[in-house]
């Protein structure tokens, strides 16, 4: 943990599947395997506290298992995160591997996938509950279409909103944080921005609950600032967590290291985050980011504690950007004397 200059104490996560063996579309995995259960002891060492699970993350092939076997291992890992100080940031459904899930799981045209697809996140919500985790996580992956018409798109809204009524009805106190994406692994995603989660959350039986977790770049696939979309998601108290990455323009999914490619639109973010108290009530800087296939050893962390190291600096530039020189030049409606002194700000200039 890291106390700053004001009173924000930044606490952050990430995910076991941020360190990864290397392999992409194109070629086989370069690193050699690291032990999934050792990951949890790099954490506190690199500086995160918080942990962000898959389901199966916490219980490995747990489509075979009996809850009660589920319940057993998750209070297992229960156990490790104590023992590491650690906390789990969220649970998130696997709903993308299963051969139920090939066309989608709440979307699927297909009644008993819809029904393994409740089914599993019920069991998800279980593990949330056993790990201390305060809320699930909805990233829709296949839920969406590669061609327009093999799905009513109304329908399917109403099918993901019938399910997260469901969850919220079936535990009283978990949250929903959806992590909008606008593409990739479908062509055309349904709930593609922060807009469309924070609709349904409005539309669902408990909307306190179900909130949003915004990563950097499908903000920017999506052809937006990931800054106003974290200030729309603020604006209505509904920022669960975030996922700072970074991306170079309209491409696949790259999950590239925080600010790396666009380090103005980072500074934005961690204003607005700071600016918000975003983190006073405990939420975490998650991070969501790939290491790069060049990278070699194994375990590969250095785009986790670049991309924590590159956030405390900006949060350092965010506190020491001049106020007063961005209310004379709003006043004036002198809109380049800010641009200059917010970039020679950054360059550490002038
Ligand atoms: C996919 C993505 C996921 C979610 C968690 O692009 O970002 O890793 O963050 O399932
Ligand atoms: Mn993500």
């Amino acid at each position: 943990m890291d106390r700053m200059s004001t009173s924000t104490i930044y606490r952050f996560s990430f995910g076991p599947w941020n360190i990864s063996e290397g392999g992409d579309p194109f070629g086989p995995e370069v690193r050699s395997a690291y032990d999934h259960e050792a990951k949890y002891a790099l954490f506190k060492p690199m500086g995160f506290d918080g942990v962000q699970f898959h389901d199966d993350d916490v219980v490995p092939g747990m489509d075979d298992l009996s809850p009660e076997q589920i319940s057993r291992k998750a209070g297992e890992v229960k156990g490790m995160l104590g023992n590491q100080g650690l906390f789990a940031e969220f649970v998130a459904p696997r709903l993308w591997f299963a051969p139920q899930t090939v066309d989608g799981g709440y979307t699927s045209n297909s009644a008993s996938d819809r029904q393994y697809a409740l089914d599993r996140t019920l069991k998800t919500v279980d593990i949330a509950r056993e790990v201390g985790a305060p809320a699930v996580v909805l990233w829709l992956a296949r839920e969406g279409s590669y061609i327009r018409e093999s799905k009513n798109a109304k329908l399917a809204y109403e099918r993901i909103l019938e399910t997260i009524n469901k969850v919220l009805d079936y535990d009283k106190a978990i949250e929903i944080w959806i992590e909008p994406k606008p593409n990739e692994p479908t062509d055309q995603a349904y709930v593609p921005t922060i807009g469309h989660a924070i609709a349904l959350a409005y539309a669902s039986s408990d909307p306190k609950r179900v909130k949003g977790l915004i990563e950097s770049a499908h903000a920017m696939l999506a052809g937006l600032d990931a800054s106003d979309e974290m200030a729309f998601a603020l604006a209505h108290d509904k920022l669960g967590s975030v996922h700072l990455n970074d991306q170079n323009g309209l491409k696949y999914d790259q999950d590239k290291n925080f600010g790396s490619a666009n380090l103005r639109a980072a500074f934005n973010q961690v204003r607005v985050l700071e600016e918000s108290g975003y983190g006073s009530k405990g939420e975490f800087i998650g991070l969501d980011v790939k290491a790069m296939r060049t990278q070699q050893g194994s375990p590969v962390t250095a785009h986790l504690t670049s991309s924590r190291e590159l956030f405390l600096h900006l949060v350092e530039k965010v506190r020491t950007y001049d106020r007063e020189i961005e209310r004379q030049c709003v006043e004036a409606r002198d809109y380049e004397a800010l641009e200059l002194y917010v970039l020679k700000h950054l360059m550490g200039v002038g």
